[in-house]
């Protein structure tokens, strides 16, 4: 175990959805607040019903704001459907549930994205009402929008997810937008800097969560000047994912269902891999620095231990310098 946090060192973590938001919220255990910030996909963004959906961002908000509806893995806790069952008496699209009490933020971020103000100071914004301390940044202020090329044509991400639920055959993952995107400048001014302790890639699926990212321009320029390590934590544990389709995309692009084909995935881009002590006869064939440990995340302590161990890692990595990497 790390231990207390050391004077002045601030992380960085990249995030997707329900997995990455779990260790985020171990890490916003463990750290002061301002020492810490997450940088979140928003490739998954829609506009539906009129309204600007950042499900990652919300779902990232909700759980460090001990607000998110557990068993559903997004949304709210103790949401009601009354507006979703009077559009369905109207005849309109209930594929994608907006819940009453999550319509609030949708509504907020609309509203406050026509005034003009960007979808970095919504967030802040959002994150200041919902009491959750550490910077959480979309990835991007532009727009970038994941889309699937599938067996049934390319779809949009969410109809892809959602409504089609991830069952069409992946041929090919494409982030629209991403070319004239550029990164949110929290994210680049988190990124740099001498105090910049380590940063951290959650659990996310690297193909649909971190991809949208890595696919704007000047991202993968930051993340390779990086002067602290960079570590990746497993999505994939037994061949599986923890969740969601991560192991039955891979399936479908032609990789293999293991962690060196995640390793390899993030070549050039990470320093340490932090995989699943089920998958420890893996480590040594991996041709960099492991952290081997429970990465199952069920309870509130397996995802602070979890966190603990990726800063005490990235520590280690960092005091033995360039050459570890
Ligand atoms: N996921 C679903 O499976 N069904 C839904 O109806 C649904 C609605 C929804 C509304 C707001 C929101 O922020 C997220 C929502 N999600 C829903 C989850 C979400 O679309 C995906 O899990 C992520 O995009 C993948 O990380």
């Amino acid at each position: 175990m790390s231990g207390a946090v050391t004077v002045g060192e601030r992380w960085v973590a990249l995030c997707g959805g329900v997995g990455g938001a779990k260790l985020a919220l171990g890490l916003s255990r463990v750290l002061p607040a301002d020492r810490l910030t997450i940088v979140v996909n928003t490739g998954d963004d829609f506009r539906h019903l009129g309204l600007h959906v950042s499900p990652d961002i919300d779902t990232v908000l909700y759980t460090l704001s001990g607000l998110s509806n557990t068993e559903l893995g997004w949304g709210l806790a103790g949401e009601t459907w009354q507006f979703m069952e009077a559009m369905e008496r109207l005849g309109g699209p209930t594929w994608f549930r907006l819940g009453d009490r999550d319509l609030a933020t949708h509504a907020t971020r609309t509203t406050m994205l026509a005034e003009g103000r960007s979808l970095s100071e919504v967030t802040a914004y959002l994150a200041g009402r919902l009491g959750v301390g550490p910077a959480v940044v979309p990835m991007s202020d532009e727009t970038v929008a994941t889309q699937i090329d599938t067996d049934e044509g390319t779809l949009a991400f969410q109809t892809y997810f959602v409504g089609r639920r991830a069952q069409p055959v992946v041929k090919a993952i494409r982030f629209v937008g991403a070319a004239e995107a550029k990164p949110a400048q929290a994210a680049v001014e988190a990124l740099v800097g001498d105090d910049l302790a380590g940063i951290i890639v959650c659990p996310s699926n690297p193909w649909l969560s971190i991809d949208p990212l890595l696919a704007i321009p000047g991202w993968r320029e930051l993340l390779a000047a990086r002067r602290a390590p960079c570590i990746a934590v497993t999505p994939l544990v037994g061949g599986q994912a923890v969740k969601g389709p991560t192991a039955k995309i891979m399936g479908e692009l032609g990789l293999p269902l293991d962690v060196a084909a995640i390793v390899d995935h993030y070549t050039g881009l990470i320093d340490g891999f932090v995989l699943d002590a089920i998958d420890k006869d893996c480590a040594s064939a991996l041709k960099l620095p492991t952290l081997v440990t429970n990465t199952m995340m069920r309870t509130l302590e397996d995802r602070t231990a979890l966190a603990e161990a990726c800063l005490g890692f990235g520590r280690r990595l960092r005091a033995r310098g360039p050459e570890a990497a």
